[in-house]
């Protein structure tokens, strides 16, 4: 954590007013940085008593992503290890692979409060209004061959799943490849982005739309019958850096799987939660639709169709319901 990170701490460690010598005491450093750093908060949409005799007293915090509100509810070592903080971008992933492409470091993350060009897959749009949701882009390294680089989508599934379960009392449901559902609506999409040199991954940028606070006043007209958020299906809001570091948390332990057991243990894990094997799909690859019984996940994250007894392979696609 940063200094603001623990000047924050400070003010937030008493219910009344704090002394500027306490906290310069605290941090090792001059009253007058102190001063600064209020300063500093203020400029970022914090709301400071400042008393003279009495010191400084925190009244409200702005509803922001900032790395050091993240970073409270963040049990992660190294994914989140360095958080950049936007207010608008035009899209996280775009942000976070020019990076990784100058070298930025595994586990570093990207997130916006908007963006102007959220991608979805195939050249689709991801919603992205201010303020109410997470736009979230995670920068990996893993040392595996690119046909290994699918399962890395579930595992950010299974990561938001996760997340929203601890959250609330909701059952999520995943959908092939990338969507998490509650009550057959999105909640939440995937789009990972990579970059390969001969056989090699050099980087996966994993992209994360999660709906927290989104209400239906938001949508677009496109996305109001199928999008809901997790304001919309439990009538509360949550405080999104909350939502963000237990994700952040998620996400590091099932990428720990994906390491240490391989790309396999988390397709099993995502196939046994979707609970996909056996059931009758219809399934749209560019305006081809294949309809069959779901064997199952193959090991490249393709998804594997029974269509009248011959077994069909499909890499990339939607599922129709
Ligand atoms: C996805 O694509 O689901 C991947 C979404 C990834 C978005 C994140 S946000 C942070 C990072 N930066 C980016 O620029 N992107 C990533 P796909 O499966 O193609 O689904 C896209 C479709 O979902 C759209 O065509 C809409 O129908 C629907 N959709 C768009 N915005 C939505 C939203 N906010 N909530 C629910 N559904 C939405």
């Amino acid at each position: 954590m940063d200094n603001l990170g623990e000047v924050l701490k400070e003010l937030r460690g008493v219910s009344g007013f704090i002394s500027g010598d306490h906290i310069a005491g605290k941090l090792h450093v001059s009253r007058t940085a102190v001063w600064k750093y209020m300063n500093q908060l203020e400029r970022y949409g914090y709301d400071i008593d400042k008393s003279k005799g009495k010191g400084y007293r925190l009244l409200g915090s702005p509803d922001k992503l900032y790395a050091w509100e993240i970073d409270r509810y963040r049990a992660s070592t190294a994914i989140g290890a360095k958080i950049i903080h936007r207010d608008n971008l035009d899209s996280t992933n775009i942000f976070a692979f020019a990076l990784a492409m100058s070298g930025e470091p595994e586990g570093t993350c990207v997130v916006a409060e908007s963006q102007n060009k959220g991608k979805g897959r195939l050249g689709r749009k991801w919603s992205s209004p201010d303020g109410r949701n997470i736009y979230l882009s995670v920068i990996l390294r893993p040392m595996v061959h690119p046909s290994n680089v699918y399962p890395i989508t579930f595992l950010s599934s299974l990561a938001v799943s996760d997340t929203i379960e601890q959250l609330t009392d909701l059952r999520p449901a995943l959908k092939w490849p990338n969507d998490v559902l509650v009550g057959q609506k999105k909640i939440s999409g995937t789009l990972i982005e990579l970059s390969t040199e001969a056989d090699m991954v050099r980087f996966v940028v994993i992209g994360i739309g999660l709906n927290v606070n989104l209400e239906m006043k938001d949508m677009d007209r496109e996305i109001k019958p199928k999008a809901t958020s997790l304001l919309i299906e439990t009538k509360k809001t949550f405080e999104r850096p909350r939502v963000c570091g237990i994700l952040l948390s998620n996400l590091e332990r099932y990428y720990g799987v994906f390491k240490t057991n391989g790309p396999r243990a988390i397709c099993d894990i995502w196939e046994e939660k979707a609970q996909i094997r056996g059931k009758y799909l219809e399934i749209n690859q560019m305006g081809e639709v294949y309809a069959g019984q779901a064997k199952g996940i193959d090991r490249d994250g393709a998804i594997l169709l029974d269509i009248n007894g011959t077994t069909k392979k499909i890499l990339a696609g939607d599922v129709n319901f």
